[in-house]
Formats: C-alpha cells, structure tokens, sequence
C-alpha cells in the first residue's frame, strides 16, 4: 500500500501486518512500491499465520530481486523474531519455502544506495508434515 500526494512525496505504509491464511485461499506479499523500485533504509514486515491447526504456510517466490547481500529479505518461524529459516537477496530466492509452525514471518531490510524491484510472493497452505523445506524447483 502506498500514498503519493501532490508534491511527489511518496510515503509507504508496510509492515506489522498479520496476515491469516484459511484452507483454500490464497493471499499475496509485494515489497513496498512494487513493481516499481523500493526505498531505502526501510524495514517491512509480516506474520502469516495458518487459521487450520494442521496446516503450515508457504510462501512461494513469483518474483525475486533485491540488491546482493544488501537488501534482504528474512523469512521465519513463530510469533518473534528469533528463528531465521533463510536470509535471501540477490536472485537466490528458493521457489518455496514451507513452515514448520503455524506462524510464518517474513522480514524485509534494505540498505541505503541501489534498489531493485523487490518481491511478489504467493501465501497458501499445505498439510504438516513438520518439516521444513526450502524446495528449488
Ligand atoms: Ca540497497
């Protein structure tokens, strides 16, 4: 979401969102500004949390490319910040990355200097298996 007023001030509103995911459905993660370039010096984050017990989020990679080793997208498990699955940037986004918890968060942090395009990331659920997996293809 982002608000661009008349003197091309562009102000982005992202992060300490909770998104909920039920069976079935769905749902979408874009870093700010997408597709155009994101700003710098800024943090976003989100929690996705499955509604069904027995189900884990996954996040899937649509779209992939942020500054190498600079602007970096963190993804995790569980309502803190505490357990890190993957630290991605550059083009070396796995295809998917599945929970082993019901609460998946993902963290993204750019530097100052270049930008890139950023993330378009797809949010659904599959059944536990309780196991993590970072699949490539
Ligand atoms: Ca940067």
């Amino acid at each position: 979401m982002c608000i661009v007023d008349h003197f091309r001030f562009v102000a982005v509103l992202c992060g300490d969102e909770n998104i909920e995911l039920r069976s079935g459905s769905t749902s979408t993660i874009l870093s700010p500004l997408y597709p155009s370039n994101y700003p710098n010096m800024f943090t976003c984050t989100w929690f996705v949390t499955s509604a069904t017990e027995s189900k884990r989020p996954v996040v899937e990679f649509i779209v992939f490319t942020t500054e190498l080793a600079s602007d970096i997208l963190h993804i995790g498990e569980g309502n803190t910040f505490n357990t890190t699955l993957v630290s991605l940037s550059g083009f070396s986004a796995p295809k998917k990355v599945v929970s082993r918890t019901v609460v998946l968060w993902l963290r993204f942090e750019s530097d100052q200097g270049i930008s890139d395009k950023g993330f378009n990331i797809s949010l659904y659920l599959v059944d536990s298996d309780g196991k993590f997996r970072r699949a490539m293809s």
